[in-house]
């Protein structure tokens, strides 16, 4: 009998051993793919290849200790659901502060907005007027209006599903969408407009968290995500001042705009 308790103690810690192993495996393998996704491992040549340098500046980034370990820390905050635009250049490098890629030679411009499943039209189109209005009330040169011809619209915001594609007529966008969790929306850079939304988050205006466990259920905020979203549209890349509507991850509630914002809006717009 002893021996028995041995032989299956043995196993038994052998197999946990074993199971602790995969799942490192796999939370190492989720964490390089989040690091190549967002640029802190490098899609070019010249840029950074080095694993744990890469970890290094997402820890740089997020404020984080800076252990070039994939630590409880490091793994927690990859977990968030936040913007899909990658957070450094694309050789991987880090910037300070607000940082800009490109801006709109026109100042009053015009958005096409196709519908979310979430809210009524008239609630989704109050909530993304109400979005632009974050920027133009710090930046007053800018003037946005919704049209209904998309053919004439600057900015074309729609929801979609993984393979989506934009407002009709603009195809698949090369960025698939990852279902409900992780990455919520994400926009281009000036001066292409198109600004996307993943439709298998719900949204509520703000967001919500109700219940716990297998009952909880979450909501994302669209005005949060929208400013951010219109941000980038107009040139904002993410910034790595914690508080500021350009932090990569997604927040709830009534948002507001951090000095940073303003700095970097009035640095294009101002
Ligand atoms: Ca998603
Ligand atoms: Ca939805
Ligand atoms: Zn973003
Ligand atoms: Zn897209």
């Amino acid at each position: 009998m002893f021996v028995f308790l041995v032989v299956f103690s043995l196993l038994f810690a052998g197999r946990a051993v074993c199971d602790k192993f995969e799942e490192d495996e796999d939370e190492k393998n989720v964490a390089m793919n989040y690091l190549k996704q967002y640029h802190y491992i490098s899609r070019t040549r010249s840029g950074n290849h080095n694993g744990a340098k890469a970890i290094e500046n997402f820890q740089r980034f997020f404020g984080l200790p800076v252990t070039g370990e994939l630590d409880e820390d490091t793994l927690y905050q990859m977990k968030k659901p936040r913007c899909g635009v990658p957070d450094v250049d694309v050789d991987g490098t880090r910037f300070k502060r607000f940082a800009t890629l490109g801006k709109w030679q026109e100042t009053t411009l015009k958005y096409y907005l196709t519908y979310g499943d979430d809210m009524s039209h008239s609630d989704q189109a109050r909530i993304i007027a109400r979005a632009f209005k974050y920027w133009s009330d710090v930046a007053p040169r800018l003037n946005f209006a919704k049209t209904d011809d998309r053919s004439i619209a600057d900015f074309r915001i729609s929801f979609g599903r993984r393979t989506h594609a934009g407002v009709t007529g603009e195809g698949q966008c090369a960025l698939p969408f990852d279902g409900a969790g992780k990455v919520l929306a994400h926009a281009y850079f000036p001066s292409d407009g198109r600004i996307h939304f993943d439709d298998e988050e719900r949204y509520t205006e703000t967001g919500a968290s109700s219940g716990w466990w297998l009952w909880k259920k979450e909501s994302h905020g669209l005005l949060p995500v929208a400013v951010h979203e219109i941000g980038h549209a107009l040139g904002l890349k993410h910034s790595n001042v914690k508080g500021s509507i350009m932090w990569p991850t997604a927040k709830k509630g009534t948002p507001t705009l951090h000095q940073d914002d303003i700095n970097g809006i009035r640095s294009l717009y101002g």
